[in-house]
């Protein structure tokens, strides 16, 4: 039995530094980019969310690599310098225990997370030490529903993608997890994430024993 845990919105809710940076790029460009627009970006990696923000503001398709790349790389400066002040008391209800549950089990650890700044961001929280490995957008080049980012998770822990859990609150990353034949347990409402095997409102819901129940 293994766990591979998404980051923004499983483990804390970065999705709301995100918005800021993104809204004041939109601001920049002259229009307005709304917190249901910043729905669309979860799970979702850098470039594509910012092809997304140009959909919403009209301007697909009307920017260079060059200019874009300028863009992207202003608003991971901000963004960065917000997720510079996180603390641990950001962590969502229940992540802690959890992973820290696992661990004394003996139970493999790995993050499965899009974002290039995953590290800087468990840094920040202090859970880094309670991975066993970190699996993030430095070392994909696949985006969610492709597995990759959770095949190579399960390669890092020695594990076969059948003795391996998901966790995620995006659908695209439930996709994910099922296309790399694994098992998941939603982060949120099955309304949303019905492929997952079931959902918890949050890991604070998540014990080792209902884990088990999924590999029986
Ligand atoms: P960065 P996850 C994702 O994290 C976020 O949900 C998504 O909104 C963000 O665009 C993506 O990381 C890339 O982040 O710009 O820091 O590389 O949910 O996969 O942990
Ligand atoms: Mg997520």
């Amino acid at each position: 039995m293994n766990c591979l845990f998404d980051l923004d919105g499983v483990l804390v809710d970065t999705a709301k530094y995100h918005y800021i940076a993104w809204k004041n790029l939109a601001k920049r460009l002259g229009f307005d980019f709304t917190e249901q627009d910043n729905e669309r970006l979860k799970g979702v990696s850098r470039m594509a969310s910012l092809e997304i923000l140009l959909e919403v503001g009209g301007l697909s398709g009307k920017f260079s690599e060059e200019e874009k790349n300028a863009m992207a790389a202003e608003k991971n400066t901000e963004y960065v310098k917000l997720i510079s002040q996180m603390t641990p008391d950001e962590i969502l209800p229940g992540a802690r225990q959890f992973l820290t549950d696992l661990r004394a089990a003996g139970i493999g650890v790995a993050l499965g997370s899009a974002s290039k700044n995953a590290q800087t961001i468990l840094d920040r929280l202090q859970l880094a030490p309670l991975f066993d490995a970190i699996i993030d957008g430095t070392k994909v080049s696949k985006a969610k529903p492709d597995p990759e980012v959770f095949l190579k998770g399960a390669e890092a822990l020695g594990a076969q993608p059948s003795d391996c859990c998901v966790f995620e609150d995006a659908a695209a990353g439930i996709e994910a997890a099922r296309r790399g034949g694994m098992h998941c347990i939603g982060i949120g409402t099955p309304a949303v994430l019905s492929q997952a095997d079931f959902c918890v409102n949050s890991l604070a819901e998540m014990t080792i024993d209902r884990l088990k129940q999924l590999f029986q």
